[in-house]
């Protein structure tokens, strides 16, 4: 059993898009451990992407994903890390597969709708920026 961090970002939330993506997740035999409705400050939006801080994308990244509200989610299963990554498909839609979200959804690199943790320790720094072992069931 694996938890990891999704976040419906804040052109999923403004396309109505929060029960598809919860609703792919789940079919796909995924739980949703935790979950709450936000909205990220420009230096909280920074804080979370701290990683790109020497990308090029990184202000227009923090921009958008301080833009309006978004759902933050703990997602849990068994290799709930690599299965979130697959339904959410590659960070450029053009490059997605057919299916999977960002393909069916997303505009552009960008504003690509969800976000999913990479990889086991990067889940284990992404949960607990959000929530507390209390909110996670
Ligand atoms: P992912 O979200 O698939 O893990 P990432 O961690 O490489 O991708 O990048 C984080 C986010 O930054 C990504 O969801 C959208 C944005 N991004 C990535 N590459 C970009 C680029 N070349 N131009 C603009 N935004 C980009
Ligand atoms: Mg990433």
């Amino acid at each position: 059993m694996q938890r990891t961090l999704s976040i419906i970002k804040p052109d999923g939330v403004k396309k109505n898009l929060i029960g598809e993506v919860i609703s792919r997740f789940e079919k796909n035999g995924l739980r949703i451990a935790a979950l709450k409705k936000i909205k990220l400050t420009k230096e909280q939006a920074q804080g979370f992407y701290i990683v790109h801080k020497d990308k090029p994308f990184y202000h227009s990244l923090t921009n958008f994903m301080s833009e309006g509200p978004i759902v933050v989610m703990v997602i849990e299963g068994e290799d709930a890390i690599n299965k979130v990554r697959k339904i959410m498909g590659a960070t450029n839609p053009s490059m997605a597969e057919p299916g999977t979200i960002r393909r069916d959804f997303a505009d552009d690199v960008e504003r690509n709708i969800v976000h999913g943790s990479d990889k086991l320790e990067t889940a284990m720094t992404e949960i607990p920026f959000f929530f507390s072992e209390i909110e996670i069931f």
